[in-house]
């Protein structure tokens, strides 16, 4: 038996290192969290996805790497893969999801393309599908395929999985006819569709019910081959390795670089992939104000603010880079002195003994988007926190408001109720920093990035046997 997961990304990384092409598979949460269950189960992992490298390279290459589980690149035409990924799934699913209509950019290319980069993957999966194994779909790129492979294997194991909002049915029928239908029936294809939240599987619910006209009780869909359950399994981290960073001596030795170069300074924090959802102009005026209305703050804190480069060819995103660094410029030029950079700007990716080292190092984590569907930064924030210090401020428009209850919630969108949560935050007496990053950790402890996987495995797996056990009485 083996476990095919499908994801748009692989978890590869090719880098060329002096001339050498270096492969190594990645250690991120999904894919570490994915074998363990693997392990439990003792079965095997096979991880399909869309090869961002050349098919001779894989060819040159496919062996000489050290492998934790099989992978199998799918390699589309590049006009194929542009209209698939930057149309259809960015410009129009990725806009819609997360509430921005008036970004969608429509067109019928984009949406073939879309469905004929399903079929091609359904093909893949197809191929090495053996009786037995579990299908696991990730993410908005691939809502057509659990459907797809349904109606191949009608007896097969299908979880599905969004890892972005489900809108509301008045969001959500703003698609045309077609698409609406083949994206319920992709996700209904699957034994069980999760989603981060309740909110979002009741939106999903309803959009079968209106659309479809088809009556689900108790969050269960009968159709012809399977019955689908929809259900609410919130994605989380690997608590352990955040919580144990902290003290590694790389980590430590960071830290202490950051802490003495900001000595005499609170340290706001955020960092995100640059993305028009994450609220990172609103974020910027909600500093803007706190400077402002709190002028005896002004050279005694600093705002770390680090953005990872993401989709820069997509119109929206460029745009939202440039609208970027004008405000950061902004406000160092009109609030900042020759002694002082209220804002620090970072584009480029930090790696992760960094990426712990800033998260220890911050008194405060602002993190403001305006829809995300969970937000896993608010949770690396507070399992980085061994110290028990720091104050979170935490959008509620982010799946991760729901679990996180002792953050400080704000509207993203209320700059200056979120600038006076600033102040708020910086002046945590430390007792109450400790209670609440206690309380948060123990709940992150328990939630983890295992037990996410184990339990959407073990439901998917379940909803599937009983079905056939019903089938054969
Ligand atoms: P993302 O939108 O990418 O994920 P998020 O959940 O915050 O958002 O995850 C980002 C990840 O990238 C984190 O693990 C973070 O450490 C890392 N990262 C961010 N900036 C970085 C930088 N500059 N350098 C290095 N690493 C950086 C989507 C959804 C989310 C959902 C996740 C998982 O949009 O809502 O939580 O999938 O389901």
């Amino acid at each position: 038996m083996k476990i095919i997961t499908i994801s748009y990304r692989l978890p590869l990384s090719i880098k060329k290192q002096n001339r050498k092409t270096v492969i190594t598979q990645s250690a991120g949460g999904l894919a570490t969290a994915i074998l363990s269950y693997a392990e439990k189960s003792k079965a095997n992992l096979t991880w399909v996805g869309v090869a961002d490298f050349e098919k001779s390279t894989w060819e040159n290459h496919k062996n000489d790497f050290a492998k934790s589980f099989e992978t199998e690149p799918v390699f589309l035409d590049k006009k194929l893969n542009k209209s698939f990924y930057n149309n259809f799934s960015n410009s129009v699913l990725w806009a819609l999801f997360h509430y921005f209509p008036s970004y969608v950019e429509y067109d019928d290319e984009g949406f073939e393309a879309y469905k004929t980069a399903n079929e091609i993957v359904a093909q893949k999966v197809n191929e090495i599908y053996e009786p037995g194994d579990i299908v696991w779909i990730h993410d908005y790129h691939f809502l057509g395929l659990a459907n797809l492979v349904r109606q191949q294997h009608p007896n097969a194991k299908i979880g599905f999985f969004l890892h972005i909002p489900f809108p509301n049915f008045e969001i959500f029928r703003i698609l045309p006819s077609n698409a609406k239908k083949y994206i319920l029936d992709g996700i209904l294809g699957a034994n069980l569709a999760g989603f981060h939240t309740w909110d979002n599987a009741i939106h999903f619910t309803e959009c079968v019910e209106k659309i479809m006209g088809y009556s689900q009780r108790n969050f269960i869909f009968n159709q012809d081959t399977h019955r689908t359950k929809v259900g609410s399994y919130p994605i989380s981290i690997d608590f352990d390795k955040f919580y144990d960073s902290y003290d590694k001596p790389e980590v430590a030795t960071l830290r202490n670089e950051i802490r003495e170069l900001y000595q005499d300074k609170k340290i706001i924090f955020s960092v995100d992939r640059l993305d028009y959802t994450k609220g990172i102009n609103n974020r910027l005026n909600a500093f803007e104000n706190f400077l402002l209305k709190h002028p005896e703050w002004r050279e005694k804190v600093v705002f770390l603010l680090v953005i990872v480069p993401s989709r820069e060819e997509i119109t929206k995103y460029g745009e939202r880079k440039r609208m970027i660094e004008l405000n950061v410029g902004r406000i160092n030029g009109s609030m900042g002195s020759y002694k002082w950079a209220p804002v620090v700007y970072q584009y480029q990716s930090v790696d992760f003994n960094r990426l712990i080292a800033l998260y220890s190092s911050a008194d405060v984590a602002l993190i403001s988007p305006v829809r995300d569907g969970m937000n896993l930064v608010a949770k690396e924030y507070v399992a980085s926190r061994k110290d028990a210090r720091g104050a979170l401020i935490l959008s509620s428009m982010a799946g991760a408001a729901k679990e996180l209850q002792e953050a400080i919630t704000i509207n993203p969108f209320d700059t200056e109720l979120t600038g006076e949560k600033i102040a708020l935050a910086l002046n945590m007496p430390q007792e109450v920093q400790e209670v609440k990053m206690k309380r948060m950790q123990d709940y992150l402890r328990k939630h983890d990035v295992f037990r996410w996987a184990t339990n959407f495995l073990t439901d998917t797996e379940e909803m599937h046997d009983h079905d056939n056990k019903a089938q054969k009485l």
